[in-house]
Parts: C-alpha cells; sequence; structure tokens
C-alpha cells in the first residue's frame, strides 16, 4: 500500500527573515540533511518542491514503523535545532490507502493544513477513505505558522467545526474596544449566526470609547444584531456545558473585558493581529494569530468570506463595522496595508459595507478633539526627528484619544517617531509609540515591559508616575542612540 507525505518547514519565512545569505544556507542544508537522513532510513522518496515544503512517497509499512514510534522525527528536528539556536519546527501531513494517488494526495494536503492549523509541530496522518479517522503525533510546541489563503481557508473550517459542536458562542475583545475588536466581533458574531447558533458578545458599558458609541447607536436599527450585546454577569450567567469564548483582536487573558467571562470558559479560540506574547490562554481549541494581517477585522473577514454563498447578504452594520475595523488600524490604508487588505475592503464594499458610515463611526468629536490637541501641544522633541508628549498627571485618558495624538504627530513633516505618555484607567501609566519605520518602536516597548509591532506599539507600566516614566523612556531612547 502506498503512502503520500507532504513535509513543511513550519516558520520557515520567521526564520530567514533576520539572516545573513551564509546563515540562510547553512539553516538550507541544515534542513536538506535532516531530511535526507531521515528519508534514506525509512526508504522514503521525497523531492523538495519550494523552500518551506517537501513532497515524499512511500510504503505504508515505513509509514506505520515511523507511527510506532510516535515519529521521533519531530523530536529530533527540535533537537538539532535547539542546538542551533533555531525556533525551526517541521509538520507533515500524510495519507494512505487504496484509493487513487489523486485522492491520496488530496487528502495528505488536507492533513497538512489540519497540522498548520493546530500549531505545527507535529504529524496529521489519515488513511485516504471517507469514514477513517486522523491520528495525531507531536505538537508540543507554540508553532507560528505561516499566512496563507490555504491556512485561511482550513482556519475558517476549523472555527465551523467548532461552532457545530457547541450550542453558545461568547466574543470577547480586549478592554476599551476600538472598531477593529467590535468589527471583529460581530464578524464572528454573524459566523455563529450562520451555523445556526445562539452568540452573545461582550461589552462593558462603562468601558465604552466615542467611536463605539456611535456604533452602537447605529446598531439600534438592527434589533436582531443588538440584543447580541451583553454585559460579562450576564455571559457568566449564560454560559454553559456547551459554550466556547472566542477571543477576538487580543490574546492576553488579563486584557479581557471581563476576567470573570475569561475564568469561566475552558473552550478558547484566540483570533488576533497581534504579535504573540508570553500571556496566552490555556490549551485554546483554535489558534488564529496572524501579525502580518492589518487587523483583526481583515482576518474575520477572510474567515466570512470562506463561509458566504453567493445569495447570502451579510448585514450592513456588519460589513461596515469591520471596514472600519480595517480603517483604524490601518490608519485608512497607510500603514500595514498589504494587498490582501484591500482585497478583502474591496469584498466588503461589494457586500454592502457603508463608507461614509465607516466615516461617522470613526469621526473624532469635538471633546475628544480638544484632548488630542491639548496633548499634542505638550509634545517636546527628544531629537530633531523624535517627540516625547507626557500628558498631565492626574487626567486619565481613553487608548482611542492617545493613539489619535501619536498618530497625529507622526503626521507631521520631519517626525519619525513620536511618544505619548499619559495615565490611564486601573491605575497604569501608557506609553503609545508611533514610528514612521526609521525607529524600531517595538523593541523600545518591549524594553519597558510592552510589546507591538515595528512602527506601532505600546507599554503599561503599573504603580509609576507620568514623569517617571518619561524618565525610563528617554534612558532608553539615549541607550539606542548608542
Ligand atoms: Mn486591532
Amino acid at each position: 500500500m502506498a503512502a503520500i507525505g507532504l513535509i513543511s518547514i513550519d516558520n520557515y519565512d520567521d526564520l530567514i527573515e533576520k539572516k545573513d545569505d551564509k546563515q540562510v544556507s547553512y539553516l538550507n542544508s541544515l534542513i536538506t540533511t535532516l531530511i535526507s537522513d531521515w528519508a534514506s532510513e525509512n526508504h522514503v522518496f521525497y523531492k523538495r518542491i519550494n523552500s518551506e515544503r517537501f513532497l515524499f512517497v512511500a510504503k505504508y509499512s515505513d509509514i506505520e514503523r515511523m507511527k510506532e514510534e510516535k515519529f521521533q522525527f519531530l523530536t529530533r528536528v527540535r533537537q538539532v535545532a535547539e542546538k542551533n539556536d533555531l525556533a525551526l519546527t517541521i509538520s507533515m501531513g500524510i495519507s494512505y490507502g487504496e484509493e487513487s494517488f489523486e485522492e491520496i494526495g488530496e487528502v495528505a494536503q488536507n492533513n497538512l493544513d489540519i497540522a498548520l492549523v493546530r500549531g505545527g509541530d507535529q504529524v496529521v496522518l489519515k488513511e485516504a477513505k471517507e469514514e477513517a479517522k486522523p491520528q495525531f503525533f507531536g505538537g508540543n510546541t507554540d508553532g507560528t505558522p505561516k499566512r496563507t489563503r490555504v491556512r485561511s481557508r482550513a482556519m475558517s473550517t476549523a472555527l465551523r467545526k467548532i461552532f457545530a459542536e457547541n450550542q453558545r458562542i461568547f466574543i470577547m475583545g480586549h478592554r476599551y474596544p476600538d472598531m477593529d475588536a467590535l468589527g471583529s466581533a460581530f464578524g464572528v458574531a454573524y459566523m455563529a449566526m450562520m451555523s445556526d447558533k445562539e452568540c452573545y458578545i461582550i461589552l462593558n458599558p462603562k468601558e465604552i470609547t466615542a467611536d463605539i458609541q456611535r456604533a452602537l447607536e447605529e446598531l439600534k436599527k438592527y434589533p436582531e444584531l443588538e440584543r447580541f450585546v451583553i454585559t460579562g454577569e450576564e455571559a457568566v450567567n449564560l454560559s454553559n456545558e456547551e459554550s466556547v469564548l472566542v477571543m477576538v483582536d487580543y490574546h492576553k487573558p488579563s486584557m479581557s473585558i471581563s476576567q470573570a467571562v475569561y475564568d469561566e470558559f475552558d473552550k478558547i479560540a484566540v483570533i488576533d493581529h497581534h504579535r504573540r506574547g508570553d500571556e496566552f490562554p490555556d490549551k485554546p481549541l483554535l489558534t488564529y494569530i496572524e501579525s502580518s494581517a492589518s487587523s483583526a477585522s481583515e482576518l474575520v473577514a477572510e474567515l466570512i468570506q470562506y463561509r458566504v454563498s453567493r445569495r447570502s447578504q451579510v448585514p450592513k452594520f456588519i460589513t461596515t463595522s469591520l471596514l472600519a475595523g480595517i480603517y483604524v488600524d490601518t490608519k485608512n490604508f497607510t500603514v500595514r496595508t498589504t494587498g490582501r487588505t484591500f482585497d478583502i475592503a474591496g469584498y466588503l464594499k461589494n457586500q454592502g459595507a457603508d463608507t461614509s458610515l465607516v466615516q461617522y463611526m470613526l469621526s473624532t468629536d469635538l471633546d475628544s478633539y480638544l484632548m488630542i490637541s491639548e496633548l499634542v501641544s505638550r509634545s517636546q522633541h527628544f531629537r530633531e526627528d523624535i517627540v516625547i508628549a507626557a500628558a498631565d498627571e492626574d487626567r486619565v485618558y481613553d487608548s482611542v484619544t492617545v493613539a489619535k495624538a501619536a498618530d497625529t504627530l507622526l503626521s507631521i513633516n520631519g517626525i519619525h517617531a513620536a511618544f505619548v505618555i499619559t495615565k490611564q484607567p486601573g491605575d497604569l501609566i501608557g506609553i503609545s509609540a508611533r514610528s514612521t519605520g526609521k525607529v524600531n518602536v517595538q523593541t523600545l516597548m518591549e524594553a519597558l515591559g510592552g510589546g507591538g509591532h515595528f512602527t506601532n506599539a505600546a507599554t503599561q507600566i503599573k504603580n509609576s508616575s507620568i514623569g517617571d516614566v518619561e524618565n525610563q523612556l528617554r534612558a532608553e531612547l539615549t541607550k539606542n542612540e548608542q
């Protein structure tokens, strides 16, 4: 009996990203050596298809022997990688059977997709038969598989399966949600609706910013959607054995709108576009973290795209909120925007998203405008092209205002990095950092306990003062200059 397999180098792009040619060729020969040794030991015929994929053909009896050893090859790859200080893992999708090679190959491909959706570093083995059950081996590390359309479709299918197995779908974003959190939450709610499930979106009425307030006003025109919105307490009461929590636009449990809701669930799915940090839910059913995506709304809209048939009409409020989410996180398509961002924006527009409503939802009202200008007026030069705006010690600012102030500073000619330091709810001092790409604000914020992207990052510091935090930031900036 014949078997066909596909091997994927889980994080090849990330691995080579910061390496020079010599290191890349060392890495490539390391991978080739590992795979060719494995192939000859197991009498497998293989070919490299591209830099990160291998195809192989084997006898089923050889696969069975590997299976008995629980695919030790994965462990070997990891150990060798660790010795070389590389975060290298591999995934395999294997199928076998009496069917045609076409069918066996297709199942092998599907199996690899499943392995990648589950986080990589694992083998998925399944016979090419309708009723066959997949078998899983490995999966002991936190993988960072690459973003492909295949992966997006596989995620859509995986999420649909999770919904099918549950009765109630709860959706929650980060505290003080922005339009990206709200848009992606409603997008997930729409998928739950399509699966005929009860769904709930958790909001804290005390933590609503102006743009979310405008969106909620608009939502009143859609009573069938408005009823999804509930508080944390209501969610805790409504959750049962057949409930799952979907975290959108964040993944750190401590950033949850309601801690009690987070604690209530053991079945969790995560959809986020922020680079993964250490703090993470324990054993989520599904992890879809894609830091190359512009926004959670972009990811969710893509998932919807795979679910929607030509006839179904996504409610205008949902397409509009998703588009608004993309607008905020890309600052009107100027940052973190890829071809896929435009593709999905076009899709949302075709599905009825209302761009003038997006403008209205994201408009700045006078109070918030005044707060932004006040912050901007406080800015001082650290260097000719770097500014720091430190706010008043005893005034609390919401995150949207702070983000807009930082964006405004960055839009000024000649400024390459902007930092806005403000007091935030919960006795925290926050820094919102922006860069045009000349300064890496991610590493700066990481040094201060935060994180984010190269051009957009933030941190929050407990039990401190604006003055202290400003000094810490200046010290980091000075260190960076040297
Ligand atoms: Mn976001």
